[in-house]
């Protein structure tokens, strides 16, 4: 499906113990800083009600829920966008994300080593975010100089560019995060063109220990931090989530009860990668299959149909719209369609979260 999450953080900022958690791969997660080189991948389920509520009802024989993906990046230190740490691989890593986890430390443990010595989580989140901010800076150099050349032509398309790109450059300078810029549409297609670090949407992951779920000093600052630059913020234990991992279900739960835990706290940070992402998720239903799908905010019918299978998109003729809200008051389709709740659209249709389509197809 593609929608990539990225782990960034510090080292040893519990990056690893985290993708442990929400993946249960199992990767190699020590005190050792960098311990992390090469990057992993990850497949998260979301867990859906709506989808268990349109397969028990359409009868069918197969569940299919959407995924994120998530990547455990290489920790990265300052100075890591001029070579500092395992340098400039990060940044390759970053830029192919869609959205970034930002991991920060929030827990206090004398065995696991810290790069800065003291903890600090406000100051550990400035410092990675500067150099994405640095990286972001040497891309709109490099872009702008390669324009100046071109512009020598007299080509007006390139001094529109020129001109675009100078309220970036003035951002980047003053160490603000691209995302946080309103843009005009030539420059976010710029944005978008050079992949930009700090125009991804954001995410913070405040990792504590598990005596301070409930709230220390250092989670308050890194959440009052995260209000400031407009990012989401989860306070989340790494190291038991980890373990809760690895147990059975069953065991899973009591375990959670046990520790007075939320047992949506991985949901939750799938959940919110949605939000950034501003994904929506529709489904589709036949005997065989009841599938989950992703799809971005604003996508229209033909669009949704092409996802599930390319031929529809070319043949598509109609959509019957069902929402599953509906779905769960009334229990059955016989009763949606007697009450007249089961709409009937066109290509143009804008798909809304928690749609059940039946696409009708030519042939
Ligand atoms: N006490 C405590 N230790 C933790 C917690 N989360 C992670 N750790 C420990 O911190 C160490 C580093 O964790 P990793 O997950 O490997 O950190 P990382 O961010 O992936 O580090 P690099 O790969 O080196 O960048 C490990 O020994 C973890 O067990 C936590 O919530 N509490
Ligand atoms: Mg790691």
């Amino acid at each position: 499906m593609g929608f990539k999450c990225g782990l960034v953080g510090l080292p040893n900022a519990g990056k690893s113990t985290i993708f442990n958690a929400l993946t249960n791969l199992g990767v190699e997660a020590t005190a050792y800083p960098f311990c992390t080189i090469d990057p992993h991948f990850g497949i998260v389920p979301l867990e859906d009600e709506r989808l268990n509520l349109v397969h028990r009802i359409a009868g069918s024989a197969k569940k299919t829920p959407t995924v994120l993906e998530f990547v455990d990046i290489a920790g990265l230190i300052k100075g890591a966008s001029h070579g500092e740490g395992l340098g400039n691989q990060f940044l390759s890593h970053i830029s192919r994300v869609d959205a970034i986890v930002h991991v920060v430390r929030c827990f206090d443990d004398a065995n696991v080593a810290h790069p800065s010595q003291t903890m600090d989580p406000v100051r550990d989140a400035q410092d990675v975010t500067l150099e994405l901010i640095l990286k972001d800076m040497e891309l709109i150099d490099r872009r702008v100089q390669k324009i100046k050349t071109a512009a020598k032509t007299g080509d007006p398309l390139m001094k529109k560019n020129l001109e675009s790109l100078e309220p970036l450059a003035q951002a980047v300078q003053n160490e603000q995060e691209l995302r946080l810029v309103d843009l005009n549409p030539l420059q976010s297609s710029l944005v978008r063109e050079m992949n930009c670090l700090t125009a991804k949407p954001v995410i913070f992951i405040a990792n504590v220990d598990e005596l301070q779920l409930q709230g220390s000093p250092m989670t308050r600052a890194l959440e009052s931090h995260a209000v400031s630059v407009r990012a989401p913020c989860i306070p989340f234990c790494g190291k038991v989530q980890a373990e809760i991992a690895e147990l059975a279900q069953e065991e899973q739960i009591e375990f959670l009860n046990a520790m007075g835990l939320e047992e949506t706290a991985l949901q939750k940070i799938v959940r919110t990668g949605y939000e950034v992402l501003r994904l929506i998720t529709f489904f589709t239903a036949n005997a065989n299959e009841a599938h989950a799908w992703t799809v971005p905010k604003g996508s229209d019918a033909v669009h949704a149909a092409g996802l599930v299978h390319t031929d529809f998109q070319e043949k598509f003729i109609k959509a019957e719209v069902i929402k599953t809200a509906e779905l769960k008051m009334h229990g059955s389709m016989k009763t949606l369609h007697d009450l007249g709740l089961i709409a009937v659209h066109g290509r143009d249709y804008v798909v809304e979260d928690g749609d059940l389509l039946l696409f009708k197809i030519r042939g």
